[in-house]
C-alpha cells in the first residue's frame, strides 16, 4: 500500500509561485473529477451513455429535443449539488489569498470553485445553477418546479436554457476580456485538469507563453499542450495543487 507521497514539484515553480505578483489558472473536467463529477471525456455513464456532450451541448439540440437537452441539464446539476470541492478546488482558492492578483477561468459550469471560497472566477462557459430565456438571452430566477419540461419564461413564455455556452455559440464578452488580460499579464500560468482542446480557452496558455509567462500543465495525461508548456505535473490536480502551497 503506496503512502500518498508528496509529489515532487520542480524548485523552479515553487519559487515562481513565491516570487510572482499575477497567476493566472484555467481549469477543466479534470479539477472536479475527484468530486466525483464526471469529465467530458468520460464515458457518460447511465441514462446518458448513449449520447456524446457535443450531441447535447448545442443550440440545435435543445432546438430539436429541448426536453431532452433540459433533462441532462437537471441530471448534472443534482449531481454536482450532491458534489462537494475537493482539495485542489481549496488549494486554488488558498492561491487566490496568496498571491497578490490571482485569475481563475474556469471552463467547468459546476460551481465548485465557488463554493470552495475562489471569488476572483471567470465563468468561461457560464454556469449551470443559473437560467435563461432563450427567446431574450437573459437570466430568469428560478423556475424549476414550473412542471412543464423546460419550463418557460414568465414574460415572454419562451423556453428557458441552462445559462451556459454551447458549442457554436459565442461566449460572455466580459469573461473573453478578462481571461485574454489574465493570460496576458500573468508570469505563471496554470492549466488544470483539461484536455486542452476546446477552443478558445485552449489558446489561452499560449497567449500566457507568448507573454513570457512560465506555463504549468496538471494532468494525469497528456494533452496538445503538453509538448509547449514549462513544466507537466503528471497526476491527479486534488494531490499536485495542495503540493505547490507547500
Ligand atoms: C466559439 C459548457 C465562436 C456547456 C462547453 C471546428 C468546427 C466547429 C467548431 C469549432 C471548430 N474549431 C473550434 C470550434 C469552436 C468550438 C470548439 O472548440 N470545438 C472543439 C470541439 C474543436 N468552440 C466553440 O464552439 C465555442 N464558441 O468558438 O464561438 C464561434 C461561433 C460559431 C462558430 C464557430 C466559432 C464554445 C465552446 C464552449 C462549449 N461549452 N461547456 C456544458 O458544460 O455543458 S465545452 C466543455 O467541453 C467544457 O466546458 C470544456 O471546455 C470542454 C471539455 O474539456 P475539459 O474541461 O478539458 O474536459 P475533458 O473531459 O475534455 O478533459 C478532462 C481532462 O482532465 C483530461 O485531460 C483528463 O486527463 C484530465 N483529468 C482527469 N482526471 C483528472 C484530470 N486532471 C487533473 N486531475 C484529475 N484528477
Amino acid at each position: 500500500m503506496s503512502a500518498s507521497i508528496t509529489p515532487d514539484i520542480p524548485l523552479e515553480i515553487v519559487e515562481k509561485l513565491r516570487s510572482a505578483r499575477r497567476v493566472a489558472a484555467l481549469t477543466g473536467a479534470g479539477v472536479s473529477a475527484e468530486s466525483g463529477v464526471p469529465t467530458f471525456r468520460d464515458a457518460q455513464t447511465g441514462l446518458w451513455e448513449r449520447y456524446s456532450p457535443e450531441e447535447l451541448a448545442t443550440p440545435e439540440a435543445f432546438r430539436r429535443d429541448p426536453k431532452l437537452v433540459w433533462e441532462w441539464y437537471a441530471w448534472r446539476r443534482e449531481l454536482v449539488s450532491r458534489a462537494e470541492p475537493n482539495p485542489g478546488h481549496y488549494a486554488l482558492a488558498e492561491l487566490e489569498r496568496r498571491v497578490p492578483e490571482f485569475t481563475l477561468i474556469t471552463q467547468n459550469v459546476d460551481g465548485l470553485h465557488r463554493r470552495a471560497g475562489s471569488r476572483n472566477v471567470v465563468e468561461y462557459h457560464g454556469n449551470i445553477h443559473r437560467t435563461r430565456c432563450f427567446g431574450e438571452d437573459r437570466i430568469v430566477e428560478g423556475r424549476e418546479d414550473a412542471g412543464e419540461v423546460p419550463p418557460r419564461c414568465p414574460d415572454c413564455g419562451g423556453l428557458l436554457r441552462p445559462d451556459v455556452v454551447w458549442f457554436g455559440e459565442m461566449l460572455p464578452p466580459g469573461a473573453v476580456e478578462r481571461a485574454l488580460e489574465a493570460a496576458e499579464s500573468c508570469e505563471l500560468f496554470l492549466s488544470v485538469g483539461t484536455s486542452a482542446l476546446v477552443q478558445p480557452a485552449a489558446s489561452l496558455p499560449y497567449v500566457a507563453l507568448d507573454g513570457g509567462a512560465m506555463v504549468v500543465e496538471i494532468n494525469p495525461e497528456r494533452t496538445p499542450l503538453s509538448g509547449s508548456a514549462t513544466y507537466t505535473l503528471r497526476g491527479p490536480s486534488g494531490e499536485m495543487l495542495p503540493a505547490l502551497l507547500e
